[in-house]
């Protein structure tokens, strides 16, 4: 069966976060193919790695000196067998087809698990919006939904944030869809309250993180009470993972950018964080400047700090196998991953071989589109929860999604493997539906 992975890569040079992504699952699944002869012949695995279609659009607009800037947007509908393409928008300088494909991917089990019917996609564009006026926002975000209105519809493909997309993004772009289309349906999650959005939309990963958390330590007869805690990033899902963990009663000590790190033995402050982030889009150094007790490190190295539970909470591949062992010999007990593919192989290796209770991200970050399904019930029923409401369907749906993984694992062979269980109970899932609906 290598010879998949190896179709793969040669059908997808130069992809390696999609080859990255696909062997982590194929290793995985490999019991449920020798349970399931029927998937083999169906060659349901090999169907699943091709995406159903993919787009890629030249994205033009004009910057603020009045030049004419070229950026490239993508838009992979990786499978719609369970339900409408559902997955998030990019906007990075490092953003290729690669990337999205990784993340279109992850989408698909992602979603599954989730127990909602959405189908798997990603996109984006490689457009920096550091340093970017309002206006290049704006003017960005309207070229690029220009060309992806026609691709997508709330029954067809309902995209929402990711890196670098937050709300104001997704504003511009659901409201020139709405102008294109000439049509409020609620296509795109993560708008703002006044136009069809969730409450708790915003803090849905993040909180959805620490449900999942709270579940891997409850197995363990524990909690985040008083644990110290190390959170990567400092966007949408880093800010609320703090937020949730400081209401659970851990103890926050350490948060980053892409540029460095700032360790707060004290307790990081929050209400600092948000306000560099989030209002003034400002560098994670300037935490310095407002607390004299608090350390700032340029560059990498947030992992060689002690603590109990590691969040990696910003981007791929940002843990690697050395980061881990530094966090196994420091005592960390507990990983989850916020971000997608945050550790790399090695890294999840030395988790899983140390017994640390580990959550991969399919599973442990699934809250955020989890409840970008409940916006669209919301949206559909033309009704708006209360915050409450919403919260509490989150949190019984990360229960969930941790009691499928771990009943899953064990039925397995593999007690406490939350990624094999998160991989195989995705794919069985979706690859039933893939046989039931035949050939295609
Ligand atoms: P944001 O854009 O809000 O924040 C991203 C954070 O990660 C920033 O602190 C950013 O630093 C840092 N970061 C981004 N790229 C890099 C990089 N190449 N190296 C180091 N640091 C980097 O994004 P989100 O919080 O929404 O997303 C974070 C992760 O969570 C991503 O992996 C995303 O796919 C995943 N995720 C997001 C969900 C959501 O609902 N938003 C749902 C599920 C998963 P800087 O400001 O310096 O760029
Ligand atoms: O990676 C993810 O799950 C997201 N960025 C959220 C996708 C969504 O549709 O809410």
């Amino acid at each position: 069966m290598n010879e998949v992975l190896d179709a793969v890569r040669a059908k997808n040079p130069e992809q390696r976060e999609f080859h990255q992504a696909v062997d982590e699952v194929f290793h995985s699944i490999q019991p449920v193919l020798d349970r399931h002869p029927e998937f083999r012949r169906a060659k349901v695995f090999e169907r699943l790695v091709e995406p159903e279609r993919q787009v890629m659009f030249r994205v033009a607009w004009t910057d603020d000196r009045g030049e004419v800037q070229v950026n490239r947007g993508f838009r992979v509908q990786f499978s719609s067998v369970i339900g409408p393409y559902k997955g998030g928008l990019r906007f990075h300088p490092s953003v290729s087809l690669g990337v999205v494909k990784f993340l279109g991917f992850e989408q698909i089990l992602k979603n599954a698990l989730t127990g909602l019917p959405m189908g798997g996609a990603k996109g984006g564009a490689d457009f920096d919006p550091k340093g970017k006026s309002e206006g290049e926002v704006m003017r960005f975000c309207q070229a690029f939904a220009t060309e992806l209105w026609r691709h997508i519809g709330a029954d067809t493909d309902v995209p929402a944030g990711d890196i670098g997309v937050g709300g104001r993004e997704v504003g511009f772009m659901a409201g020139q869809y709405r102008r294109l289309a000439n049509r409020w349906d609620g296509t795109f999650t993560g708008k703002g309250l006044s136009f069809g959005g969730s409450l708790v939309r915003t803090e849905a990963t993040g909180y959805g993180l620490l449900y999942f958390t709270e579940e891997m330590l409850r197995a363990r007869n524990e909690s985040m009470q008083g644990k110290s805690v190390v959170v990567s990033g400092s966007g949408n899902v880093s800010i609320y993972a703090v937020q949730k963990a400081q209401q659970l009663g851990a103890k926050v000590v350490a948060m980053s950018d892409s540029d460095g790190f700032v360790h707060d033995p004290t307790g990081i402050r929050l209400d600092t964080i948000r306000d560099i982030k989030e209002v003034r889009r400002g560098r994670i150094r300037e935490y310095c400047d407002r607390h004299q007790e608090a350390k700032y490190t340029p560059g990498r190295g947030l992992w060689r700090l002690s603590c109990d539970v590691a969040l990696p909470c910003a981007t791929q591949n940002e843990l690697d196998g050395d980061d881990a062992l530094a966090l196994i010999k420091n005592g960390c007990k507990v990983v989850a991953e916020g971000a997608n593919m945050p550790c790399t192989p090695e890294a999840v290796h030395a988790f899983l071989e140390h017994r640390l209770a580990f959550g991969p991200a399919k599973a442990a970050n699934a809250g955020g589109v989890a409840t970008s399904g409940l916006e669209m019930q919301q949206n559909s029923m033309r009704e708006s929860w209360s915050f409450a409401d919403v919260d509490r369907r989150l949190m019984q749906i990360m229960k969930n999604v941790h009691a499928t993984c771990a009943s899953t694992a064990a039925q397995y062979g593999k007690p406490g493997n939350l990624v094999d269980g998160a991989n195989i109970a995705g794919f069985h899932k979706v690859a039933q539906a893939m046989l039931a609906q035949g050939v295609m």
